[in-house]
């Protein structure tokens, strides 16, 4: 009861204050101090990397990329717009200790969920938005066709990175040897490839193939067949916030709820008249499933409008990279995309 009056409270003085945002902020459970926040400063802000494909600014300076169609959709969930987000880069190194200092309220950069992240850091991480593999990157012309030919090579990683602890265990594993060479600075990294301070750079297999674009001759350069680790990829956040993880949870359900039942940003309007009272929810077309939620009604349809589903976001942003779903389909369809029920 006391629930219902909390929440009576909130839609009619939103209403009264004309103010939405009031109601995405609040809600029935408390804002946490990272929502507090985001609402203060009326912006999220978020921590990425440097990405072609998952984050880079456009020629006009703009932010694209598939981890930064999630920001722009959780600023719709929280804000209503997508504008609402700042995304700033930052190493690999840097970035979790900025989380955790509450400098970024998200992190879409490509952080693997691990247990020691998760248990001994702290953080939060919310549904996996990209099933990656880490990957090695090598110069052609060395002549290596699979990872166990690289016994005795100088391997670059980043440091702060998974894929510095996993090249480690995979050597030892497979009894062979390398020289480390670990470089925090994402220019130098690469750098260290074009110059052959290293043979080979090892990464996230997603962050390879952007990466090598950028290199001056890509064509040099194969990424091995190898997947050394699982790198489930997923919008980390500091702990102590349930509703700011609840709100980057069912922002990204929705985008693959939405993709299961084919509603587009092209045909979201028409899905509008669907009798199905579990689309009608989704929309908002039933107020009140947004409202007990304590968002707005149309919180998923605007991000579904904006943003679109998971597969255009997919598609958009990785399929011009020569990316195919794979891992990253809807289970429906062989992958691991699966979204818990809307109601
Ligand atoms: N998934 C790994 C690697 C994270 C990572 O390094 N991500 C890439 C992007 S996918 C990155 O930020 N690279 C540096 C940059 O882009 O500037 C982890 O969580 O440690």
């Amino acid at each position: 009861m006391i629930k219902n009056k909390t929440f009576r409270w909130t839609i009619q003085s939103a209403a009264a204050a004309g103010f939405v945002a009031t109601t995405m902020l609040s809600g029935l459970a408390h804002a946490g101090p990272t929502l507090d926040k985001i609402s203060q400063r009326g912006t999220i802000k978020v921590g990425v990397g440097t990405t072609p494909g998952f984050f880079a600014p456009d020629s006009n300076g703009k932010w694209q990329g598939f981890f930064i169609d999630f920001g722009r959709a959780l600023s719709i969930t929280v804000f209503g717009s997508p504008d609402k987000v700042e995304f700033t880069s930052s190493s690999p190194q840097q970035r979790l200790p900025a989380l955790q200092s509450g400098e970024f309220d998200v992190l879409l950069s490509g952080v693997t969920v691990t247990a020691t992240r998760a248990f001994k850091l702290g953080f939060h991480f919310g549904p996996t938005v990209f099933y990656d593999g880490q990957g090695i990157l090598v110069r052609k012309d060395l002549g290596v066709t699979k990872a166990a030919d690289l016994d005795g090579a100088t391997i670059g990683a980043q440091s702060g990175t998974t894929g510095e602890l996993n090249v480690a265990d995979f050597f030892r594993k497979t009894g062979k040897t390398f020289k480390a060479v670990t470089i925090e600075d994402t220019g130098q990294f690469i750098a260290a490839l074009e110059s052959g301070r290293v043979d080979a750079i090892t990464q996230d297999s997603s962050d390879l193939v952007g990466k090598r674009t950028q290199l001056k001759k890509p064509d040099d350069y194969v990424l091995l067949p190898e997947r050394l680790s699982k790198e489930p990829l997923a919008p980390a956040i500091a702990g102590g916030d349930d509703r700011w993880l609840e709100i980057v949870n069912w922002t990204v359900n929705a985008t693959i709820q939405a993709e299961e039942w084919g509603i587009t940003s092209k045909n979201v309007d028409e899905f509008l008249k669907s009798e199905d009272p579990a689309i009608q929810r989704f929309l908002g077309v039933d107020k009140s499933f947004g409202e007990a939620l304590g968002l707005d009604p149309k919180w998923a349809y605007n991000v579904i409008k904006t943003v679109g589903n998971y597969g255009e976001i997919f598609d958009r942003n990785l399929k011009p990279l020569g990316w195919d779903r794979g891992y990253n389909n809807l289970w429906t369809a062989g992958g691991l995309l699966y979204s818990p029920p809307f109601r």
